[in-house]
């Protein structure tokens, strides 16, 4: 595709932006003609556009402080469980509470600073519902660029009008309730609060949380670090799940294999999918291949819906 020409000849006539041949259509099917020297965009109050982000950002809150599945983590493992859950239940509501303001996880990069992304089949089958081109090597498939997959399925996942995404908002602490017969712990929403509010509860005076009720959570914010596996170390500090077993070393057959079939409901009305789950069970780390982050994805949104045949 030869590089978008500018005519640079000052005329009268308008200014049209000259694009190159591209594929099939002609320069006239998508070029954009402006007179550029009398170009404006239409007029605006600064207020209106204000309004126009707070007031769908508040009914949002509104709408979704009661939801029906609740996303902790929007990585390549929420991502993956949040477009599987939306596209099977569009009558249900589903909130993704993301710390970061990029959502994406640590999969916008193969590994190291390498940028394909490498998935062992069968999770080629995901990568064909999303409709993400990649190459075929026999027993794995490679996308050319992992921010493909990413920004794919991130598309996707939002462009459902059954999920919101909250991102720059983090999860820290949980919902819980405690059965008043048995005793037995059920997890029943996320507390949460702006993240850089998240990051320095130490240094500011407090600012309390928010909160969003649901009958069931995912959590899937990754192996450990500032923020990750977030969801099952509260769990130990709440006396609720013994000690972590803590990730082991990069194995990939071995490790790939025990997410996704390790992925599950941890807790009644918690399901842990991705890399937290290593913590939690001692699983291995598999390094740069992504297929069991997208299929933990996938099965986990499936233990999420059986909460909802039960
Ligand atoms: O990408 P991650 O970290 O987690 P996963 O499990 O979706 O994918 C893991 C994958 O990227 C790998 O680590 C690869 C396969 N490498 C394996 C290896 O051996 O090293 O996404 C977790 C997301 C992030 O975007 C965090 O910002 C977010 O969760 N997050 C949170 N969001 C809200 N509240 C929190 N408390 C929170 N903690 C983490």
């Amino acid at each position: 595709m030869s590089p978008p020409v500018l005519s640079t000849t000052a005329s009268p006539a308008p200014t049209a932006v000259k694009l190159g041949k591209i594929s099939n259509a002609t320069a006239n099917d998508i070029a954009i003609k402006q007179d550029w020297e009398s170009f404006t965009f239409k007029p605006i109050r600064e207020s209106t556009v204000s309004r126009a982000m707070t007031k769908r950002y508040f009914a949002d809150l509104e709408k979704y402080a009661e939801s029906d599945i609740v996303i902790i983590g929007a990585g390549s493992c929420g991502l993956s469980a949040a477009y599987v859950l939306a596209k099977a239940r569009p009558d249900l509501k589903i909130a993704i509470i993301e710390g970061g303001v990029a959502p994406g996880g640590g999969a916008w990069l193969g590994g190291q600073l390498f940028s394909a992304m490498v998935m062992r089949k069968p999770a080629d089958e995901f990568l064909d519902e999303i409709q993400v081109p990649y190459e075929d090597e026999g027993d794995y498939v490679v996308v050319k660029h992992a921010a493909l997959f990413t920004s794919t399925v991130l598309s996707k996942v939002l462009a459902f009008p059954n999920v919101k995404l909250f991102n720059a908002t983090t999860v820290e602490d949980l919902i819980t309730r405690r059965d008043p017969s048995t005793g037995q712990l059920r997890i029943a929403g996320v507390v949460t609060n702006w993240t850089l509010v998240s990051m320095h509860h130490d240094d500011q005076s407090c600012m309390d949380p928010n909160t969003i009720n649901a009958p069931i959570i995912l959590s899937t914010t990754g192996h450990d670090g500032p923020f990750g596996a977030f969801t099952v170390k509260r769990l130990v500090s709440m006396g609720a799940a013994e000690k972590l077993q803590g990730m082991q070393g990069l194995d990939m057959n071995t490790a790939e294999d025990a997410i996704v079939k390790g992925t599950r409901e941890i807790v009644p009305g918690l399901v842990v999918g991705g890399m937290e789950l290593s913590e939690f069970d001692g699983a291995n780390r598999m390094g740069p291949t992504f297929g069991a982050m997208a299929l933990s994805g996938v099965k986990a949104a499936d233990a999420v819906l059986a909460v909802f045949d039960e």
